[in-house]
């Protein structure tokens, strides 16, 4: 069976070949290539990951096999170095959320400004418009292959302590960040204590209480089953979301014929807009039906009101205006314009 496999793919090569007389020579294949992602398919970002690879297995019939590796592994969980190892060849493939790679591309902290994006449709105006055309330049320039956006999601804010209200109600509350700078800056601005450390650091860490909350979209908080580890009391503020993107190692990528190329992104672009669906399950309809399912589970779920939701808009402003410069000005203020003319 994988003897045939591989013949019908070298046979699919050599047709392919025969209108590119330029293209890599079929020996440049490997045999796997290895996608990096954080979270696996029991998670929305997951999943995409998986629709992406057989799509791509599919549409090439083998010639190009992704294995997933969750977790984060082939960086040992590290998900901060997740870029570097991808720019160095460790990595083939990722999918990787914007925050994971804010520590090399500080443009991709715009996602993390808060309070930018009030709404799905204003996470589209960026990622569908000029604003996403110009980080994917940016990320090109940075040496990887970026070819289409899914989505992590809004990041909610939990805790095992009280239901958050006010400003107030995040003082002295031990809350788990990613480890980007600009999250320790709007943690510390709403008066609460951030800890910096890795997802598979965070897990054990709320089942000891070694620290008190979080912030993660829902789909997260589900797929990981954060109410078994204290964390029963739920804020959906939207402070932030966080984009995902679809990309290939530069070398991999010149590697392919013209033809493969073109395959994996069409393939990346249809995985990438069947994830943000999948992602945004249970959150769009009226009803919110996801946050039902989370309620039965003895989970508190605060909703704020718009006058609540200003006093935490209020309190990260200094935040937004210290990051808008370094993430740089010009596209700050395209975004914000991108946001105030869009569809709802
Ligand atoms: O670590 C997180 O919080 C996660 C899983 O959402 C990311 O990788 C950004």
């Amino acid at each position: 069976m994988k003897l045939r496999r591989s013949l019908l793919g070298l046979l699919a090569v050599a047709a392919t070949l025969g209108g590119f007389s330029a293209a890599a020579p079929a020996q440049t294949y490997k045999s796997e290539y290895k996608m990096s992602l954080v979270v696996g398919t029991a998670f929305p970002w997951g999943k995409g990951g998986e629709i992406w690879a057989n799509l791509v297995r599919e549409r090439t019939q083998g010639r190009i096999n992704i294995k997933l590796y969750p977790g984060v592994s082939l960086i040992q969980g590290d998900q901060t170095r997740e870029f570097s190892a991808l720019r160095q060849g460790v990595i083939d493939m990722a999918i990787g959320s914007t925050i994971n790679w804010s520590p090399q591309v500080k443009q991709l902290n715009l996602f993390s400004l808060p309070f930018l994006m009030p709404d799905y449709a204003a996470v589209d105006a960026l990622t569908q418009g000029q604003v996403g055309k110009d980080i994917f330049a940016t990320l090109e320039k940075a040496g990887v292959v970026p070819l289409a956006w899914g989505e992590n999601g809004y990041r909610e804010i939990t805790n095992s302590k009280r239901p958050i209200k006010t400003p107030e109600d995040l003082k002295g509350l031990k809350i788990r960040v990613v480890g980007s700078p600009l999250f320790v800056d709007t943690f510390t601005a709403l008066g609460a204590n951030p800890t910096q450390m890795s997802w598979a650091d965070a897990q054990p860490a709320f089942a000891s209480g070694a620290v008190d909350g979080q912030e993660n979209p829902m789909s997260i908080f589900t797929a990981a089953k954060l109410h078994t580890v204290g964390q029963k009391n739920v804020t959906m503020w939207g402070y932030v979301a966080d984009p995902l993107v679809f990309v290939v190692n530069k070398e991999v990528w010149n590697s392919w014929t013209p033809a493969d190329q073109a395959i994996v992104r069409q393939a990346a672009i249809d995985a990438g807009k069947e994830e943000i669906a999948i992602a945004r399950k249970g959150l769009v309809e009226p009803d919110q039906p996801l946050l039902k399912d989370i309620a039965a589970l003895g989970v508190t779920i605060t909703k704020l009101s718009p006058a609540e939701r200003e006093a935490f808009v209020k309190a990260t402003r200094p935040v937004y205006a210290k990051w808008k410069p370094t993430i740089g000005n010009e596209l700050v203020t395209k975004a914000e314009q991108a946001i105030a003319s869009r569809k709802k």
